[in-house]
């Protein structure tokens, strides 16, 4: 053997990171996934693309999926992890007075402009395919979550806000009683937020929580009072939106995306409540000026914001993240006074989902990283002969197991978009929502969403930080490194990253209160369950090509569930609400699993979801196979093999 060195001795070849349309078995599956009619809120089947969107989009999506792991996009990811944002001279000028100037990195804005150019937010408000436009919107981010460096953030709440402005705009009687000013502002905004002109987009952010809570934000102390003569104090920007008649004052603990052009938040009024308000992040400071005393025309003076500093994180380093002094913030309402938390709840909504996304995306790279390198790195024990990873029973098996949880957990993501893809056009598109012009099973879709919204996102952001960081293991000493020379390999960054889904947008523990509260709700709670019913009811009934395996019994499971609810005081169900919200989640992801083996039977999804039933229903386990046709087994789990 030869001496080692810096420069000679043995190197390890480095893997190839594949396009994830093409490589990643799970994601083929659920871009033409052709699940039957499990709920039928309209004429669609519940599919995730139809056959006709999944072949008209799947150049596009499979061009999409080169692109984002090119590398050029690698090196922003690098530049914006390394030119973290800052606030310029601490904040403060040389005077000590208030400057409070976001600098943001060259990688970080030029990503921003890549995702907002590729429609990421407007793949859902400006395609022709109908409810199929969210499931594509979310397959495409799916495949865009590992190499954005965080700037899915602040997309998730442009699209939260966009579909709060769509729904004030459309929706007859709230668009009715829109003024002609807010009319002209939720506009001009929506039109922005659902750009893909990256010098026209906006993007925004959502801020609702203070020092004194996030998960439950009723003790807000930002204040709002209707004072329309001080919005004259500045007037706006030319081309953008007008300062409105609110004045907010108050502080924000937690703001992501404080270089958004425009921010939802909540505030209290006189009439005791907390309403919900839009408010431009900028406007036309008459008395801002450059460094040459010329006046200052660029519009970039703060709306009565300013960044008391910016927030020293674990992960999600790339993002702004601060601290903000809210004084004579000019805003508008947005809905009626005192309902803010229904009305930001549609923001809840999509950014939950995005949140969801996003920890199925990162996973997902996580895996392909992982794939890649089993098929390069050589192992040995104690001077045995040596095996390639991909050819280890033990290697295998445990990708296998992260693999087969990474597809139940993408099947009730994408499942839940497509509800949502179904709640605002097969519902939205009728001339009048008006509940009762619905037909019993339409009117089960917003119930059913509210469900799952919720569900998705504490069901599947917490186990995929455990799976990520399988996936980092998986790659050994290398999987924990910065690996800035190779970011496409930057498993440990994507970790960090993950770690947060969990925790914003509502902890696991705060989601599975909500739901159970949801699922208790005097109006809305009986129309949840019978959703979750017909869902479960329909996929069990389905005679599809896997077949059914003895012990597995979801319906039973289901009913045993739903009884418990309906008959325990909700207060007393509060203690078991996560075990509630995973019994449910396993059931429904257990149903997804059946329904999709059984389109096609094709033999990996079947041994996905058997493997499932036997680890959680009591399915009692089949005999194991030879070490090599176990290890084949799990080979078709984990590249594919075998399958399609
Ligand atoms: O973290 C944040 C941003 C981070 C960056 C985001 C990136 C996105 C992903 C990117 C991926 C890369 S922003 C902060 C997020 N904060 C939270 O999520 C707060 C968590 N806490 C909750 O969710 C709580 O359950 C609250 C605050 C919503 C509870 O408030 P209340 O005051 O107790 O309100 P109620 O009584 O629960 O709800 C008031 C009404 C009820 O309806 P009515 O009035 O008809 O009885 C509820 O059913 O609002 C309804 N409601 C909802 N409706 C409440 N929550 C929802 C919901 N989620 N969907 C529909
Ligand atoms: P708390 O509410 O104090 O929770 C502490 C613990 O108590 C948690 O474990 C929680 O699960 C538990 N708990 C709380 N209530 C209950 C209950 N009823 N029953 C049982 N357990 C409970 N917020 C914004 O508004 N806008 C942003 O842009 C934003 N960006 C963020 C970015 C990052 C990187 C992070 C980390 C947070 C961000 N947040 C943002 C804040 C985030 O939404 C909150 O941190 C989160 O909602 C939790 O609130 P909290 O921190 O006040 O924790």
């Amino acid at each position: 053997m030869e001496p080692s060195g810096a420069d000679k001795g043995f190197f390890q070849k480095a893997p190839v990171l594949r396009n994830q349309f093409h490589d990643d078995a799970s994601f083929q599956r659920c871009f033409k996934c052709k699940l039957p009619p499990l709920l039928s809120p309209s004429s669609l089947p519940i599919v995730f693309l139809s056959a006709e969107v999944a072949s008209k989009a799947g150049g596009e999506v499979s061009s999409f999926g080169q692109d984002v792991i090119s590398d050029q996009i690698f090196t922003w990811v690098t530049d914006s992890e390394h030119n973290k944002p800052y606030l310029k001279g601490s904040g403060r000028d040389a005077f000590g007075k208030w400057k409070g100037e976001l600098i943001t990195g060259e990688g970080w804005r030029s990503l921003q402009d890549f995702g907002l150019s590729k429609g990421m937010v407007a793949t859902g408000y400006d395609t022709p395919y109908g409810a199929f436009c969210r499931p594509l919107q979310f397959l495409r981010t799916h495949l865009w979550v590992g190499s954005c460096a965080n700037v899915g953030c602040p997309s998730a709440m442009q699209d939260g806000a966009a579909c709060l402005l769509r729904r004030h705009l459309s929706h007859p009687e709230l668009s009715a009683a829109l003024s002609a000013a807010e009319k002209k502002v939720f506009t001009d905004a929506y039109q922005r937020l659902t750009s893909r002109d990256p010098k026209y987009a906006w993007t925004s952010g959502q801020w609702m929580t203070e020092r004194t809570g996030g998960s439950d934000v009723s003790l807000t102390e930002t204040v709002a009072t209707y004072q329309p003569e001080g919005a004259n104090g500045f007037a706006s920007k030319q081309g953008q939106i007008p300062l409105g008649p609110w004045s907010i004052n108050g502080f924000k603990w937690f703001s992501s995306a404080t270089d958004s052009e425009m921010t939802v938040l909540l505030g209290r009024t006189a009439a005791g409540g907390l309403s919900t308000f839009l408010a431009p992040m900028r406007k036309h400071d008459p008395e801002a000026t450059t460094l040459t005393g010329e006046p200052r025309d660029d519009g970039r003076a703060l709306n009565g914001v300013r960044i008391q500093r910016l927030k020293n994180k674990f992960g999600t380093q790339s993002l702004p993240t601060a601290e903000l002094v809210l004084d004579n913030m000019r805003g508008w309402m947005v809905g009626r006074e005192g309902r803010g938390i229904h009305e930001i709840s549609t923001i809840l909504t999509l950014t939950r989902v995005h949140s969801a996304v996003a920890a199925v995306g990162g996973v997902g790279r996580g895996l392909g990283i992982a794939r890649a390198y089993a098929l390069v790195r050589d192992v040995g024990a104690g001077g045995r002969k040596r095996t390639r990873l991909v050819d280890s029973p033990l290697h295998m098996r445990t990708l296998a197991k992260i693999s087969a949880e990474y597809r139940r957990l993408m099947l009730v993501t994408f499942y839940t978009s497509y509800v949502l893809g179904v709640s605002e056009h097969s519902l939205g598109a009728r001339p009048s929502p008006a509940l009762d012009a619905l037909t019993p099973q339409e009117k089960l879709v917003e119930p059913l969403l509210r469900i799952m919204s919720q569900l998705a996102k504490a069901y599947v952001c917490k186990p995929s930080v455990a799976l990520l960081f399988s996936c980092m293991e998986a790659l050994g000493g290398v999987g924990y490194l910065v690996n800035e020379e190779q970011e496409y390999l930057n498993i440990s960054r994507i970790y960090r990253d993950t770690c947060v889904l969990p925790i914003w947008e509502g902890t696991t523990d705060v989601l599975c209160t909500d739901l159970v509260r949801a699922m208790k709700h005097a109006r809305g709670g009986a129309d949840s369950l019978a959703a979750l019913d017909e869902v479960v009811r329909k996929a069990w009934g389905f005679e599809g090509r896997a077949g059914r395996p003895a012990g597995w019994e979801p319906v039973e499971k289901w009913a045993a569930l739903k009884s418990k609810i309906e008959g325990t005081e909700q207060a007393d169900l509060m203690g078991e609400a996560r075990e509630v919200v995973w019994q449910l989640g396993d059931i429904l992801a257990s149903v997804l699993l059946y329904v999709d083996a059984g389109t096609d039977g094709n033999p990996v999804a079947k041994e996905v979801f058997v493997r499932f039933v036997e680890d959680k229903f009591g399915v009692e386990r089949r005999a194991r196979g030879s070490t090599e046709d176990e290890l084949n087994k799990d080979l078709g789990i984990v590249y594919g093999h075998g399958g399609d």
